[in-house]
């Protein structure tokens, strides 16, 4: 028979507490307590099973064994994710929905993106030279919310961009905050959804029109698995699971400017080699703390290196600590770009958007987008426009979740570079 080890485990009644408290750090710093890269532990009245490392991602990512029904918290999915979003699906029906999100990410439509990110910016970048001081995480955030709009084919008035900003912003800055901050997140999205149907109905009759080969008309139309329309609310959930990542592309943004101030010496590396700018980019992708973790239940029992997970048990993948893993990553906590120059990516070692193959798994469909993004935002940063970067306090808390730093970047005595 089989030899059955005992999960570590982390003993009281219940974690949230100290999860609220280490945040980032909360799976890591008992991986490294335990010396073992599963634990046992209660978090929000439930059992769950908290793993690491890439050999547990790939084990997470393993659809027999997991799933993602009933997994998310109700906070999580009243302020991030939206009901019945893609997040949530599992199997076939979810295969069918992630095609949608697939389909959009083609290197065309990327740069279309691209090129409506760069009006954008050219238009902000005016703005900003002539103030003194800007707060660049709510301007950066602004300009990616009307690149968005303009991207899904339904560019917003001026007068509602503030407002659009606001709520695409709430659904990902409110999941893990406390009291009136969440319930404000939990409003912004109830607000946007019920815009968002109307807006999906009205298109439906025919009283408002779309470019037919527009992101929105494809969503609006898009058919389910039994070749019906999705239903108005949905329909909306997932136009606004395009709109609100793009707007959270703001900060990775912060974390390249933090990025260049912190280690001032990849500046010169990154002008004299213009390839170094994508190992510049999956550094900071990897080394500053965004997505924590990811969460699933088990599908049914099953045992992994001799550890029983039954049935309904939670599972937390660790992301931000798989990213900085010492078996995986030499000096992990160290930022050295050059660790990318002769990488193999295996798809399980380098998860800050999630692991495996996004055509078949759950990991995000755009992460290209959002590289190319971080890209062309290190361009601007370094070679066209000048900034100086004030006393300030840029320090991210590790439980700070999101990682937005405290002075959300204040810049001053920003100019084009000519
Ligand atoms: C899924 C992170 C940008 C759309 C995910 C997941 C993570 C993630 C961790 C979950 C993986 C899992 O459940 O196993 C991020 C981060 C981003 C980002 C840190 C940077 C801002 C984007 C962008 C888009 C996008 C730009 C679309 C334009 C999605 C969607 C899913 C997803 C639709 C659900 C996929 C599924 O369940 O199959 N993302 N993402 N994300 N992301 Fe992103
Ligand atoms: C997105 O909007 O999908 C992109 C990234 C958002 C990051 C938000 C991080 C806080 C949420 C933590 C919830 C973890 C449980 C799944």
């Amino acid at each position: 028979m089989e030899n059955i080890n005992e999960i570590p485990k982390d003993e009281g009644i219940d974690h949230s507490f100290a999860l609220l408290k280490e945040g980032y750090e909360y799976i890591l710093n008992r991986r490294k307590n335990f010396q073992s890269n599963i634990f046992e532990t209660r978090i929000l009245g439930r059992k769950a099973i908290c793993i690491g490392g890439k050999e547990a991602a790939q084990l997470f990512y393993d659809d027999t064994k997991f799933e993602r029904q009933d997994a998310a918290p109700n906070r999580v999915i009243e302020t991030l994710f939206g009901k019945n979003a893609v997040q949530t699906l599992d199997g076939k029906a979810h295969l069918h929905r992630k095609r949608m999100f697939l389909d959009i990410m083609s290197k065309e439509k990327i740069n279309e993106f691209l090129d409506i990110v760069k009006i954008e910016w050219e238009k902000a970048l005016d703005e900003w030279s002539r103030k003194s001081e800007i707060v660049f995480y709510e301007e950066v955030k602004a300009l990616l919310c009307k690149a968005s709009f303009k991207w899904i084919g339904y560019p917003v008035h001026e007068d509602n961009a503030e407002r659009l900003m606001n709520e695409l912003g709430a659904m990902f800055e409110t999941p893990v905050a406390f009291g009136p901050q969440h319930w404000m997140g939990r409003m912004k999205r109830n607000q946007m959804e019920k815009k968002m149907t109307e807006l999906v109905e009205r298109i439906r009759s025919g009283e408002v029109q779309v470019q037919p080969d527009s992101i929105l008309h494809q969503f609006v139309f898009y058919k389910e698995m039994d070749g019906n329309l999705l239903d108005a609310e949905t329909a909306a959930v997932e136009i606004i699971n395009v709109l609100r990542p793009v707007v959270a592309i703001s900060i990775y943004i912060n974390f390249i400017v933090m990025a260049l101030a912190q280690f001032p010496h990849e500046r010169a590396k990154l002008k004299q080699h213009p390839d170094y700018a994508i190992l510049f980019v999956q550094e900071v992708r990897r080394f500053y703390p965004f997505f924590p973790f990811v969460l699933a239940k088990v599908k049914k029992d099953f045992t992994w290196n001799n550890f029983v997970f039954q049935k309904g048990t939670l599972v937390l993948l660790d992301i931000y600590g798989t990213n900085h893993d010492p078996d995986l990553w030499e000096h992990p906590d160290e930022f050295r770009p050059e660790r990318f120059a002769n990488w193999q990516d295996d798809h399980f070692s380098l998860i800050p958007q999630g692991g495996g193959i996004s055509e078949t798994t759950h990991r995000c469909p755009g992460e290209k987008l959002t590289i190319e993004m971080m890209k062309f935002a290190l361009d601007y940063l370094l070679n066209k426009m000048d900034y100086e970067v004030p006393e300030q306090d840029m320090y991210i808390a590790m439980n700070t979740i999101p990682s937005i730093p405290k002075s959300k970047v204040v810049l001053t005595n920003v100019k084009r570079v000519r």
